[in-house]
């Protein structure tokens, strides 16, 4: 009897040749991507950084790719997107009180305040806390959010932005690009985009809890910015002006997103 031919098969790869390969595929791999992301780095590291004053002074390529974050989250929070509000009885009866930059003088007098607006005219328009108050009020219960870690549910009130802007005729300044807010001494002071600036729950607020607001939140006028982080709501408003180019924002200025949506 013959014997049945047998196939001609491959040997197997010993498990030692197997390993052998794997290691000299993975270190090609390794050294691959290695080279690779030096030279990105590199690259990094020789780029331009963006004009520095404005924001914190990142590489611009970095910056780049933080704008086309900033331009995702300005289309998603448009103003037809409202943040979520709750019921008046979920807010926080005791508020949180953050930091306190440009508003702990002692000698501030709340019943002298007036805020200023700079119209670009020779004369500032200066606007009494009374004409304010006599507008139509709204409420907002919502989620603040502080960049540094904590949230709360609060409930302000006052005049919406865009309403007050319609009735002191300043529509027509608030359709450049930014409006700046700083506190009367100049101490503390934010940016904001125009879509921010006109988005329907955003308030210039007297009371918190349908009561006046105290001292250390911001009396007699504050900013409440619910599509924002806490840094762009500024307490205590002293100047409002407009311009095409970003106003100075304290928080920027110390590296943090000059866009601080949520
Ligand atoms: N003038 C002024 N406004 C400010 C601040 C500040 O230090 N000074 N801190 C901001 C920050 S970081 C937050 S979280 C909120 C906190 O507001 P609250 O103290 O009323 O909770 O105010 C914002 N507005
Ligand atoms: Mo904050």
């Amino acid at each position: 009897m013959e014997q049945p031919i047998k196939k001609k098969v491959k040997a197997p790869l010993s498990v030692e040749h197997k390993i052998k390969r794997r290691n000299f595929i993975s270190f090609g791999a390794f050294f691959a991507l290695g080279g690779g992301a030096v030279a990105g780095w590199k690259w990094l590291l020789n780029a331009p950084e963006e004009t520095p004053g404005i924001t914190g002074g990142a590489k611009a390529p970095l910056r780049r790719a933080l704008n086309k974050t900033e331009l995702f989250f300005r289309n998603f929070f448009s103003n037809n997107h409202t943040v979520k509000t709750y019921p008046k009885e979920r807010a926080a009866k005791t508020i949180r009180i953050n930091s306190l930059i440009g508003i702990d003088d002692d000698d501030f007098d709340e019943k002298n305040w007036k805020l200023e607006v700079k119209t670009g005219g020779l004369q500032s328009l200066r606007i009494g806390i009374d004409e304010i108050k006599a507008l139509p009020k709204t409420e907002i219960v919502f989620d603040f959010k502080c960049v540094e870690g904590w949230d709360q549910i609060q409930h302000w009130g006052g005049v919406k932005l865009s309403d007050f802007l319609n009735h002191f005729k300043l529509d027509e300044l608030a359709t450049k690009n930014y409006m700046g807010l700083e506190t009367p001494n100049g101490e503390y002071y934010v940016g904001l985009e125009r879509d921010s600036v006109l988005h329907p729950q955003t308030i210039l607020a007297y009371e918190m809890n349908g009561q006046p607001i105290t001292i250390e939140h911001g009396a007699p006028l504050r900013l409440i910015i619910p599509v924002k982080y806490g840094i762009k709501n500024l307490k205590r408003i002293g100047v409002m002006s407009f311009s095409n180019s970003r106003p100075r924002d304290y928080w920027a200025e110390q590296g943090y997103d000059y866009y601080s949506g949520l």
